[in-house]
């Protein structure tokens, strides 16, 4: 494969981690000029160009060699290292950035009692992270039924289709609004830099350590 020189970072096309991430690399000193199908933006100065895409993508994009860096929830690359990258060299987590912070809690019926996590046994729980639940269960002993759904994880248990959920909780007002409530946390998440272990030794090198010292500037200056 013909090696590239510039380099790439994917992010997510359309969402809430898309005006956040971009700012951030503006403030890195990067401009994009936005292509019309807006999938691939190239980077003006900076040889450094932008693949947008959906967020689920952008681990296996890394891991492929498509893109060198990205910008993703640890929550999607903790789920993809424990998933369809189990087999691949795992990928590094570069540097948190600070914004698009949640968590991946377990939430049960407002009316069910739940002290610790051995009162899941024997029950379904619903989610669309069964990579990192099935982990949290294994390290806690617990052998608990993983119903994985795409989305709307939170209506399973009015459905009957579970007995609680496992997803992602900022505010809690989604929780509140389907009778829920959070019951414990499996992983706090927030955006982060993602990219291979080892860094390429050439011109992408360079630039990613460049690019690196400059994030950490910003990063100080938004402390
Ligand atoms: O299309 P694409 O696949 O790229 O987008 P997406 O729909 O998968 O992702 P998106 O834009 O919803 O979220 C992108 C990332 O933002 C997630 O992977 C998280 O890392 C982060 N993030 C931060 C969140 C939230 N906060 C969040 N609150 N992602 C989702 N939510 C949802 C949650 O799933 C639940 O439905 O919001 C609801 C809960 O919010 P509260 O405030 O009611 O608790
Ligand atoms: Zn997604």
């Amino acid at each position: 494969m013909k090696t590239r020189d510039r380099l790439r970072i994917a992010m997510q096309k359309s969402g809430r981690l898309t005006e956040p991430a971009l700012d951030l690399l503006n403030r890195c000193g990067l401009s994009f000029r936005q292509s019309r199908d807006k999938l691939f933006c190239f980077g003006e100065g900076e040889p450094v160009d932008l693949l947008l895409v959906r967020d689920d993508d952008i681990p296996g994009l890394i891991a492929q060699g498509v893109c060198d860096l990205g910008i993703v929830g640890r929550n999607v690359l903790s789920e993809y290292q424990l998933t369809d990258g189990r087999e691949a060299e795992p990928l590094a987590e570069w540097r948190p950035l600070g914004f698009g912070r949640c968590r991946l809690s377990i939430a049960v019926p407002q009316e069910m009692a739940y002290e610790e996590v051995g009162q899941l046994a024997g029950r379904r729980i619903a989610t669309s992270y069964p990579g990192l639940l099935r982990e949290w269960l294994r390290t806690n002993g617990v052998d608990a039924g993983v119903v994985t759904l795409a989305g709307s994880v939170e209506i399973a248990p009015r459905l009957g289709t579970a007995d609680a959920i496992c997803d992602l909780v900022q505010s809690g007002g989604t929780l509140v609004a389907n009778h829920l409530r959070e019951a414990d946390v499996l992983l706090e998440s927030e955006a982060v830099l993602a990219g291979p272990q080892t860094l390429p030794v050439d011109e992408r090198g360079d630039m990613i350590e460049l690019l690196l010292k400059r994030l950490d500037g910003v990063m100080q200056v938004r402390e």
